[in-house]
């Protein structure tokens, strides 16, 4: 059967299992994804439309219905707009490992050359891995390509360009079968010597990474930290990899965290990449600390440390490996020194003690922190996604929220780009849509969100909008990094100049604006409620400019 490279992408598209697809117009392979009736999920802008299907790729990795790769089209060609548009969510998606695909326009052959931007090399630089369908007969060989990178080893983008999606080919000539993906053990070797270095370890610690949510090793994780009786971090990106309610859970963000880290001798970090930046903690006196690194491949290996031990690998196999090697080595007994679990809780009390306090607190400007608090109390935390902006409510809702499930908190951000919290609510609505779905934003991201709220009106997503209204950017209110930001660039028209609640209630969403403490509740479980008959909802919370305590810790300061 003669078929045309749109069609054929979809039909293999729809092989592999993807149930819809993020766009923003226009892409040649949309209309093939109608005619073969794949849904498309249009979004308002371009970047929108990556980060829905990035998000969506994030959500579901590892979950129990099975990890999904979340796909997007927009705008290329000679006339790139779009994918100019779309490069900022292919950067983040690039910067976060998160494994999208992302299927453009390609420069047609006798073309190339002629525009000042240089698509090949430009998505090069934001992708895993960059497919340029030169002749139609090579549609399944792209397409398992891509598949393959999609889902083996390192997580990273995808991007496909097809310079001509009319062209036709033969369907039957290379039938297309689904990729499954592909793991890899660890050498024993390795495993054994990681696990001599931790049985004599003083005070080892594990730093958990993103890599276990994507190969679903939570179980495996929490097995293994409960057999060597080890107390866990996780980074911003796998909060919830962990139950945050676990005897052995230290936090995401903290002093508690800072002090773990700072009086560890040895650390299994396990699927993260150990590159600390502005959002994830460095390691301390890494010199002075054996640091044994479970990753995926070796990119990361010595990266920025030098690593006393690699164990390269899937994460669940490794961790089931290095479960497996304790218990030969202890006769099951694992590892019990101490009373590791009462340490960690005294930790956590101290350092949480004056976050405890605010999440009560009765003041008006609401203070944020009690938000959150009564947030935690209003939702199902094993049934229920919440996500951060970028700015000051992703640094304290990583040091106060509890997460109890995988994803049930979806941290992000290497670089943190303003907005991507609406995407990945509206992701998560997609993936699990029995679940409340709340994204809490200051105003930057509330900006950036504005021109794809209709979205949720038009796709009846349920999502609640929780804004933290402090008019201004508190994070570069005074003393924040010094003289400069204060006041030149940190207010904006706050809550006693404009009403957002009318703004964005003209819309048509749900909306309510709360002063008083005694409202968090009532306003959040009417959103809610309103959200399950699939009507959005915004809730602009009037609240006081709170400062954010500690600091991500760095590489040679606690
Ligand atoms: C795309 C992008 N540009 C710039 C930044 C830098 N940035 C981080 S937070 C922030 C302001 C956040 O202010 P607001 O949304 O009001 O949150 P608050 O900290 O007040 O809760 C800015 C400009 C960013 N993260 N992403
Ligand atoms: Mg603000």
């Amino acid at each position: 059967m003669t078929i045309d490279v749109a069609t054929g992408i979809v039909r293999i598209l729809k092989q592999e299992g993807v149930g819809w697809v993020s766009t923003f117009p226009v892409c040649r392979v949309n209309n093939a994804l109608g005619r073969e009736g794949v849904p498309m999920l249009m979004m308002r802008d371009d970047r929108y439309a990556v980060a829905v299907a990035d998000a969506f790729s994030r959500i579901t990795a590892g979950s129990q219905g099975g990890s999904r790769i979340g796909v997007c089209t927009f705008q290329g060609g000679v006339n790139a707009a779009g994918m100019q548009y779309a490069y900022a969510g292919m950067a983040q998606a690039y910067e976060d490992g998160s494994p999208v695909l992302c299927i453009t326009d390609g420069v047609p052959a006798g073309s190339s050359g002629n525009s000042q931007y240089d698509v090949a090399s430009a998505m090069k630089t934001v992708s895993k891995w960059f497919g340029y369908l030169d002749k139609p007969e090579r549609t399944p060989e792209l397409m398992r390509r891509a598949f393959t990178m999609l889902r083996s080893g390192r997580p990273g983008p995808v991007i496909l360009a097809i310079p001509n999606a009319t062209a036709t080919y033969d369907e039957t000539a290379d039938p297309y079968r689904p990729v499954k993906g592909w793991k890899s053990a660890p050498d024993p070797a390795d495993v054994r010597a990681a696990v001599d270095q931790l049985l004599e370890a003083r005070n080892p610690l594990i730093y958990a990474g993103e890599g276990v949510i994507y190969a679903g090793a939570a179980e495996e994780l929490k097995a293994l930290a409960e057999l060597v009786n080890v107390p866990v971090i996780t980074t911003l990106k796998a909060k919830g990899a962990f139950p945050e309610n676990h005897p052995l859970f230290v936090g995401v963000r903290g002093d508690q965290v800072a002090h773990y880290l700072n009086q560890s001798d040895l650390i299994l970090a396990v699927g993260s990449s150990l590159s600390p930046n502005r959002f994830s903690h460095g390691i301390p006196d890494a010199a002075k600390k054996t640091i044994i690194h479970c990753n995926v491949d070796e990119l990361h290996i010595n990266k920025m440390y030098p690593t006393a031990h690699a164990v390269i690998g899937d994460a669940r196999l490794t961790l089931q490996a290095l479960r497996q090697e304790v218990s030969d080595r202890t006769s099951g007994a694992g590892r019990t020194a101490g009373d590791v679990a009462a340490e960690v809780k005294g930790a956590r009390d101290q350092a949480l003690a004056r976050y405890r306090q605010v999440m009560n607190s009765d003041e008006t400007p609401i203070n944020p922190y009690r938000v959150y608090g009564d947030l935690m109390q209003v939702l199902d935390l094993r049934n229920s996604f919440v996500t951060h902006e970028s700015g000051n409510t992703r640094d304290q809702l990583s040091t106060v929220f509890d997460t109890l499930i995988p994803r049930g908190f979806l941290g992000w951000g290497n670089v943190s780009t303003l907005g991507f919290s609406l995407a990945a609510a509206i992701a998560a609505k997609k993936a699990f849509p029995g679940r409340a779905t709340v994204a809490v934003t200051g105003e930057a991201g509330l900006g950036y969100m504005f021109g794809n709220l209709e979205v949720l009106l038009r796709e009846k997503l349920g999502i609640t909008v929780v804004h933290i209204s402090n008019g201004g950017f508190a994070g570069y209110g005074p003393g924040f990094w010094g003289p400069g930001h204060d006041p030149f660039t940190h207010r904006v028209l706050g809550p006693d100049e404009v009403d957002m609640s009318k703004v964005i209630g003209a819309l048509g969403f749900h909306t309510e604006r709360v002063s008083e403490p005694a409202e968090i509740i009532p306003a959040l479980r009417r959103a809610l409620d309103v959200n399950a008959s699939g009507r959005p909802a915004y809730i602009e919370f009037v609240c006081c400019q709170y400062p954010v305590y500690g600091q991500w810790v760095g590489r040679g300061e606690g």
